[in-house]
């Protein structure tokens, strides 16, 4: 009997905690699989976001920095990698370390 009350009680809170969740924008970040980083929406306003960044080469990775943020994928790995960030007001770059022609950068206002 306990357990179904702590069961349910679980439920419910996760009930709770989900729409928090669903309510995280979502933006993806590419870098590579050639001399190319691009993020192809930007965030524009402050507040709680995940980055989605598929880095596609060996040789480069993503880098981003601005206010409050320094996330970076590493260089030798390829992969999927998801950066959850609260983004303030301000200019953030990305870049990829090994290449610093490879850069972009959004204003969140
Ligand atoms: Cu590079």
């Amino acid at each position: 009997m306990k357990r179904i009350v702590l069961a349910a009680a679980l439920a419910t809170a996760l009930a709770a905690a989900l729409p928090a969740l669903a309510a995280t924008p979502v933006y993806k970040g590419t870098v590579g699989p050639g001399f190319t980083i691009t993020m192809a929406k930007k965030p524009t306003q402050a507040g709680r976001v995940s980055i989605v960044v598929a880095d596609k080469s060996s040789i480069h990775n993503f880098h981003l920095t601005g206010p409050g943020v320094n996330v970076k994928t590493s260089v030798s790995a390829i992969g999927t990698k998801t950066f959850t960030v609260t983004l303030k007001k301000g200019t953030y770059k990305f870049i990829c370390d090994p290449h610093t022609f490879m850069k972009g950068s959004f204003t969140v206002r």
